[in-house]
Order: structure tokens, then sequence, then C-alpha cells
């Protein structure tokens, strides 16, 4: 596997290049763009490069980027069952929010309810813009709860409800003393809220904090107690993990919110660990719960086979029990021979192939770990909406720059709960922890992890991915479905780390094997360099009208 450090091409020619994607702007989008693009330099040593994140893309640019709605109501509420999710809006903003990014989930038997299949919204019209939506809003609470019997509805905001000024608190407060019995809360995640989806992730944190964890006292049973955080069971990803965390014999209390229902969260206040897997949508989460009620936190990442072994580590360590432990080596030991042999087989083909990856705010990173196991090479890469501390680690928080569009997401002020708040840890458990390197609130984020002379790139466009393209060639480029059928017109297999096309799992010891052998597939396929685009034949169409 390709240590972190190992170069991929020097520090000057990456600079070269960075020079290149900026040569075709405005001078005072170039400067801009500059700080937004940074090589990746030795892990030790050097200092890591600052990069720009989380700032407006400049109008004009062609985008990856999606919406605070879709970072909230999506992303993080989406993949969750039996919370009734309501779009408040035009109808389009909750059909592309329906499904589309492959979550799945199970319930537990045939009678527990499952909302998943349903798109539910208030499909506004133009007399609503005009005269207001509450009312209709109202009339859709009151038809959903009949027809469903939800415990909890949620509510989420599209662009033009903040536009009109229509209450959804006010709404949800409104009907939830009409219904008692159901849990009513709205989401402030209009849109435009934010730069991107991450404002959509951090309203639906405090929401969901404030207004559901810590309502339900029903701890699950089991020694080793804990919530994933972070993890939406794309392609499956989810019943992976929850294979191996059942084989090791620790209990999984909630995911947020991959294969989650709403009880879980309720009572999510209960279990002894977070282990935190995207760190970007869900730290805010995770930080609120051990202040409230004194959960540690750690980072661990379940894509790529060496990852998910480190990480069940790292959860057995900070239990510390022997036994655990000798089980966690048990279950890796059982697992690893398979994830090798494929390794193996595949490493051969795709050794030393070039690898982009540009996925929102935490695949780019994690994805790595994969490629770096089949012995390819992280050329470029960089999310779409992250923050700096994803990219240089949490401990440059501190130094981030607060502006008008962070403001704008309200920053909850959280204490210890008077009865509830038990530190799970002492502080000298805390240090000897940190001692065997099992380090609590912690993330060093995804340069340091990167071969030296990679691009890292904050929200990638258009202009740029072409670029790259044409300089690199490289071997397969990850990213989205809006990417995906220009970067192969231009020859070049593309991934879709969101929802992973139409296969999954790629998470723990399996989904790696799935996934060796996907790419494999991929980047070995002469399919796509065959292929021509249309435009390379004939660059200009040309037409003409018949009238007869
Ligand atoms: Fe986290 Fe995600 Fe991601 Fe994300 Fe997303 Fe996603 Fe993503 Mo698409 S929560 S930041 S907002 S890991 S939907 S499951 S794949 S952009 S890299």
């Amino acid at each position: 596997m390709e240590k972190p450090g190992a170069l991929v091409q020097t520090i000057e020619e990456g600079e070269r290049i960075k020079e290149e994607l900026l040569a075709r702007y405005p001078t005072k989008v170039a400067r801009k763009r500059a700080k937004q693009i940074v090589v990746a330099r030795a892990a030790e040593g050097e200092a890591l490069p600052q990069i720009l994140a989380n700032a407006r893309t400049i109008p004009g640019i062609l985008t990856m980027r999606g919406c605070a709605y879709a970072g909230c109501k999506g992303v993080v509420l989406g993949p969750t069952r039996d919370i009734l999710q309501i779009t408040h809006g035009p109808i389009g903003c909750g059909f592309y929010s329906w499904l589309t990014r492959r979550n799945q989930t199970r319930p537990v038997s045939d009678a527990d309810p499952n909302y998943m299949p349903y798109a539910l919204s208030t499909d506004l019209q133009e007399e609503e813009i005009i005269f207001g939506g509450e009312k209709k809003l109202k009339q859709a609470i009151d038809e959903a709860i009949a027809l469903f019997h939800p415990k909890a509805i949620g509510i989420f905001s599209t662009c033009p409800v903040g536009l009109i000024g229509d209450d959804v608190h006010a709404v949800a407060r409104e009907m939830e003393e009409k219904y008692p019995g159901v849990n009513i809360f709205g989401f402030s995640c209009e849109g435009y809220k934010g730069v991107s989806q991450s404002a959509g992730h951090h309203v639906a944190n405090n929401k969901v904090f404030t207004d559901v964890v810590g309502t339900l006292e029903k701890p699950k049973r089991g020694r080793f107690r804990l919530n994933i955080l972070g993890e939406y069971n794309i392609g499956g990803d989810a019943f992976e993990i929850e294979r191996l965390i059942a084989a090791c014999g620790l209990t999984l209390h909630s995911t947020f919110s991959g294969n989650s229902e709403y009880d879980e969260f309720a009572s999510a206040h209960t279990a002894d660990l977070n282990a935190v897997m995207c760190h970007r949508s869900i730290n805010y989460m995770a930080e609120m719960m051990e202040k409230k009620y004194g959960i540690p936190w750690i980072k661990i990442n379940f894509v790529g086979a060496e990852a998910t072994a480190k990480s069940l580590r790292k959860i057995a360590a900070y239990f510390g029990d022997a036994e655990l432990i000798a089980q966690v080596e048990r279950v890796v030991a059982e697992e690893m021979p398979a994830v090798e042999s494929v390794r193996a087989e595949v490493a051969e083909r795709c050794e030393g192939k070039l690898a982009m990856l540009f996925v929102g705010g935490s695949r780019a990173h994690h994805y790595q770990e994969l490629f770096a196991e089949m012995g390819m090479r992280t050329i470029a890469a960089g999310y779409e909406f992250a923050h700096r501390d994803d990219y240089e680690g949490r401990q440059v928080i501190p130094s981030i720059a607060v502006d008008a569009d962070t403001r704008n997401i309200e920053e909850l002020t959280v204490g210890p709960d008077a009865e509830r708040f038990r530190p799970r840890k002492t502080e000298a458990e805390r240090a000897a922890l940190e001692e065997r390197g099992v380090r609590l609130g912690e993330y060093a984020g995804m340069i340091p992890e990167m071969p030296v002379g990679a691009l890292v790139i904050d929200d990638l466009n258009h202009h740029e991915a072409e670029l790259l393209i044409e300089r690199y060639h490289p071997a397969i480029f990850c990213a989205g479905i809006k990417e995906k059928y220009v970067i192969q017109k231009s020859g070049v297999p593309l991934k879709q780390l969101h929802s992973y096309d139409y296969s999954g799992p790629y998470a723990g010891f399996r989904g790696a094997i799935n996934f060796y052998r996907e790419i494999d597939r991929l980047v070995n396929t002469k399919v796509f360099s065959l292929a021509r685009a249309p435009w390379d034949d004939s660059p200009e169409l040309l037409g003409s009208y018949a009238w007869s």
C-alpha cells in the first residue's frame, strides 16, 4: 500500500499544473481560486498548506455542489426510515432528493414502518407562493398523519419557503399541539441557506439534537455500546458494517443515519461511544453529544480493508476489554485472506494507475485508501463542500475565519445535562488512551494522508476537470452523476462515489472486495478509450429548417 508521503509527482510539477488551471481565469477569479488549490506536501517536516474552503462559488463557474436542503433532507435525515419527511416546496425538490443517493434500509420486520419509498411534498403552486403556504403545509400534515400514523414528522424548507416567509417552526408547534403523540419538527434548510450542502448538515444536526436525541430512555443491551455517526448506508454499506460490528461482539445502538429508526436517535445519548465516519456531515452532533452527555467520539473509517481493521481495533481499544480486543483480531484474521487474494490479483493489473477523486466531504479522502490498497495512486482529489478541518485537521478550527455565510447557521450553545451528563472516561483514562494512539475528538484531515505532489482542489469545476483529464489521462475519475457522462465522453471511466452507480456495498471487508473488482473492470476495459465524442469528428453541427 502506498504510504502517505510517497511522491506522485514533484511539488514543482504540481505547482505548474496549478498555474495552468488558473491561467484562463480573470485576475480576480484566479486570485480566489489560487487559494482553493494547493499541492500536497510531506506529512512531516514541512508545514501543511492552507486551503480556502467552504467559500462561495464564484458566479458563472460550473460547480459540482448541491444545496443546503439536499444536505439536510437528502443526506442527514433521508436514510432514516420512520421519520415521515415532508418537503415544503415545489415538487422538484422532493422528487430529486428521493432515493437518488441509493441509501437503503431494512426494517426489523414487515410490520415496522418504512416511509422511504414515499416522496411527500406540499407541491407548492403559484397561489401559495403569493398568498403563503402554511395552510397547505398543515393540510399535508393532517393528511400524512391520517394515512401513516408516524411517530415523528420532519418538515424541510426549500428556497421559496424562506423567500415568502412561511414559518415552518410555528406550524410544527401548532400541529404538535393538535397531535400530542407525534414529534413534529421543522428544518430551516432553504437551499440558499449556505454556500453548499454543508449548511444543511449543520441545520439537520442542530434540530435532531434539540428535538430528538435524549427524548427516550431506552438503552440497547450490551457491554460495548456505540453509535456510528456519519454513515448513510449507500449501496448497503451499513449492512456490511453491522455484520462486522456484531461479529466483534459490539452493540450498535444507532447509526446517524444509515438503516436507522427514530427510537434509536431518541435514545442515542445512552451509548458509550460515538464513532464518526463522515466527519464533515456530523461532527456537530458528536461534539454536542459529548458536551451534553459526556460521550467521547473517535474518528473511524470503514472504507478500505486496512482502514476497517484499524477502525475496529480502535473501537476495541477504546472499550479496553481484553476479550473484545481478541475477538476483533479473530474477525480481522478471518476476513483478511479473502480480501488479500482479490487484492493481490487486481493489483497486478491496476498497479501504478492514476485516480482522481472529487466527492462531497469525506469520500474523496476515504476512498484513497481503497485505491492505495490496489496499488493505484491519487493524483488529484478534493471536496465539493468540506471545510478546512477536513483538509488540514481539526487543530485549524480556531483559526478558521467566520464569515457571513457561516454566521447564517445557528451555532447552539450546549452545556452538560443536569441529570444525564456522565463522562464515559476519566481524565486519566483519556490520557492512557491517547498514549496508545486512540485520540479522542480528533481528525487529522485528508492532506496529511495524500501523496506528495498531488493536487488538492476545493470545489472543483468543469473547466478544471477537463484540463486535469487532458494533462493526466487518469485511469479513473470519481465523482457524481453531473460529471459522469461528460468525463466518460472524454474517454475516461467515471465511478460515482455518491450513489456507487448500481453496485455496492464498498464498506468493510466484503465491500473492499466489491470495489477492487469493480475498479479493476473499469480501469482495464478498453471501451472508454475507444469511444469517440461526437465533437471529435464534427466540432460544429450544421442544421437547416425546412418549410413547406
Ligand atoms: Fe459525508 Fe456522505 Fe460525503 Fe456528505 Fe454527500 Fe454522500 Fe458525499 Mo454525495 S454525508 S460528506 S453530503 S460521506 S451525499 S453519503 S457521497 S456528497 S462525500
